[in-house]
């Protein structure tokens, strides 16, 4: 169906380093396979970064390799954050950068969940 995403994963990155405990976040939600914390730079009264578990680079990377658990546990995960954090009525916007053009800067795959004001256009204008 797809081609196995070649990437490899830097175990020092530093989402990795916090998911070892290493480096402190603010956790806000955490299971067997998912750990959300607060954006260290939110962009929003509401800014939480949702990730895996696993050790997977990007979208790409865990889309064509996480387990139907795991994708399935980033997903249930992310809904119920955005409605504990009291932002699911008025809306909120779910994204991850995956790459260069994408402008990914953590090579751990993150959801960015932002929200708790009104967020505007999706893209800025070039
Ligand atoms: P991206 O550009 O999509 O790779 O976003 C990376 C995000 O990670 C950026 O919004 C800032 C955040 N971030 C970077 N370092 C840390 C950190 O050490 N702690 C926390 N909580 N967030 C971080």
């Amino acid at each position: 169906m797809s081609q196995a995403a070649a990437k490899t994963y830097d175990p020092n990155n530093i989402f990795a380093r916090i998911l070892r405990g290493e480096i402190p976040c603010g956790k806000v939600y955490e299971n067997e396979h998912v750990l959300a914390f607060r954006d260290i730079n939110p962009q929003a009264p509401v800014h939480v970064l949702v990730i895996p578990k696993g050790a997977y680079v990007d979208m790409d990377d865990f889309s064509a390799r996480a387990s139907a658990d795991e994708i399935a546990a980033l997903m249930r995960a992310t809904g119920e954050i955005a409605r504990a954090e009291g932002i699911a009525q008025s809306g909120y916007r779910v994204l991850s950068n995956c790459g260069a053009n994408g402008g990914q800067e953590v090579p751990h795959l993150h959801l960015h969940l932002v929200g708790g004001r009104t967020l505007g256009r999706m893209l800025q204008a070039q």
